[in-house]
């Protein structure tokens, strides 16, 4: 990928993005500064992130597709997907209390998420492809966190900010794509006991594989692949929820359980 920026800018904005995750404080998005950024910047400020993460200690254990459904893309306002990494310690287990004090405006969105038993690359990875290389699927509850005011950000802010990353909690029923439907889940959320938002996994880019087809042929663009036992989240099948310590969230699956997350 061809990038605009010099490695000092992308290092730059790097620590600025890395500050705002660690100390949960907003900051404006990054082409209030600089217009003329473009997704391949927003990338290689990601890159260095990750790098960053990986040399602090984390583990990349997979990756996560955003702004895949006609849902997040309206609440959003970006008319195109993005990839974002996902580390181990973005990682919650299920039930336990999550603390929203470390974060600045955490939502909640339900997805399809992906765990993969063989190498996939690009480019031109299929929905086939990634079917066959599926070990199984299972619920996922992706809490998301944007570093930026208001949660208003561009497509190259947002992936710089690797697609507002924050946590996530896997659970419910692990299934067989052979065994479902995957691009028929019903999905419904509760928040505090109420139905808050409903949906189906086909929104997800019409397939929920589709998804993480698409990740696997922007990894390839910058020279990357996906290798077995990774843990991939297919993006938001409704809009996002917005959440506040003494929440509750369940998440109901057809066919994969649910999944619980309760905010402190
Ligand atoms: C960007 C991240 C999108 C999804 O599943 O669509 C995302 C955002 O909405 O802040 O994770
Ligand atoms: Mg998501």
């Amino acid at each position: 990928m061809k990038t605009s920026l010099t490695q000092e800018q992308i290092i730059r904005f790097c620590e600025r993005v890395e500050g705002a995750q660690r100390r949960a404080n907003d900051i404006a998005k990054l082409t209030n500064e600089y217009p003329e950024m473009t997704i391949e910047d927003g990338y290689a400020v990601q890159n260095a992130l990750r790098a960053r993460f990986i040399e602090q200690g984390e583990k990349l254990i997979g990756w996560k597709a955003g702004l895949t459904s006609k849902a997040k893309m309206v609440q959003m306002g970006v008319d195109k997907p993005s990839i974002g990494f996902l580390t181990d310690a973005m990682s919650r287990p299920e039930n336990t209390a999550i603390s929203t004090h470390d974060m600045v405006h955490p939502r909640v969105e339900c997805e399809v998420a992906f765990v993969t038993k063989a190498d996939l690359s690009g480019p031109a990875c299929t929905r086939a492809d990634v079917l066959a290389a599926t070990d199984f699927v299972m619920p996922a509850v992706e809490v998301i966190d944007s570093r930026y005011e208001n949660f208003k950000f561009d497509l190259p802010s947002v992936i710089a900010d690797n697609s507002s990353s924050a946590r996530f909690v896997a659970g419910g029923r692990p299934r067989y794509v052979d065994d479902i439907e995957v691009d028929g889940i019903g999905v419904a959320m509760e928040l505090n006991g109420e139905i808050v938002e409903m949906g189906s996994s086909a929104a997800v880019m019409g397939h929920p594989a589709d998804a993480v087809a698409m990740v696997v042929n922007i990894l390839h663009d910058m020279g990357e692949t996906l290798p077995a036992g990774s843990f991939v989240m297919s993006g938001g099948i409704t809009a996002a929820v917005a959440v506040k310590p003494g929440d509750n969230v369940i998440a109901r699956y057809q066919d994969l359980g649910s999944v619980s997350l309760r905010f402190e």
